[in-house]
């Protein structure tokens, strides 16, 4: 019998639960580079920016003129904001697995996440459960997102929570809102949720998670802002679909 190598694990664990931690994905000396880049972006907040006012989530200031209006969500374009951010979302570690994933050479989409997340202590909102396609259309429900902890991300700080197994599970509609978060009105949706978990991330770890996969992330209870970086990806044979937002940037074709 052959044994399954780590990557392959990570892979499977993917298709099975909807979503895997690789810890130290990302070597020492990167991390710091990309930990410099987070706080010089942070604090020069060049656009495009989404602000926590804009969307207005569970604990966000209700406006950009309220106590706290202007802090940052989501530092969006990641890819072109920093050498540091565009080496990490094309680094061969991540091209490798994702072909391997998807069977086939793989895009990154620029037009979705390729953001660095923000969360802010005071005013960073919690994210109600949800799955990542409500933001896409493509040909098929098959991307899969790496979201970078460059610190510490735990229950306390706003940490993410999935719910294992979700991405394979068939909701009818009317178990999620307007904006498509999964109503929390309902028992039957209460019992799923039951089942979530919040894998602690350290510093350089990555998760891997499927579009379909429910999660929700809490408030920054802590005293320092936590940062991520994150991306996502497509195998080629799933194009975005014309017209739509999805479609509205070039991809990046990992080489
Ligand atoms: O950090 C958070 O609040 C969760 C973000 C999230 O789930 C998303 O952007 O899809």
């Amino acid at each position: 019998m052959t044994s399954q190598s780590p990557r392959q694990a990570q892979i499977e664990q993917v298709r099975d639960q909807g979503y895997a931690v690789v810890p130290k994905f990302v070597p020492q000396g990167e991390l710091a580079k990309l930990n410099d880049a987070a706080r010089a972006q942070l604090a020069g907040r060049a656009e495009p920016l989404e602000l926590e006012a804009d969307l207005r989530y569970p604990g966000a200031p209700s406006s950009r003129a309220a106590a706290g209006g202007e802090t940052v969500r989501r530092l969006l374009d990641a890819y072109a904001r920093d050498p540091a951010f565009a080496r990490w979302g094309t680094a061969p570690a991540v091209r490798e697995w994702m072909q391997a994933y998807f069977g086939e050479p793989v895009l990154m989409s620029r037009a979705h996440h390729n953001c660095l997340m923000t969360k802010h202590p005071l005013y960073g909102s919690l994210t109600a459960w949800h799955r990542d396609i409500r933001y896409w259309s493509f040909e098929r429900e098959d991307l899969v997102s790496v979201w970078l902890a460059l610190g510490e991300e735990q229950i306390d700080n706003g940490a993410l929570w999935f719910v294992p197994g979700s991405h394979r599970m068939v909701f009818d509609a009317d178990r999620f809102d307007d904006a498509k978060f999964l109503r929390t009105d309902r028992a039957d949706n209460a019992e799923v949720i039951r089942a979530a978990d919040s894998p602690r991330l350290a510093p350089g770890d990555a998760v891997f998670f499927h579009c379909n996969t429910l999660h929700s992330a809490g408030k920054n209870l802590s005293n320092a802002v936590k940062f991520s970086l994150v991306y996502t990806y497509h195998g080629r044979s799933n194009a975005p679909k014309a017209g739509t937002r999805s479609a509205s940037r070039p991809e990046l074709a990992l080489e």
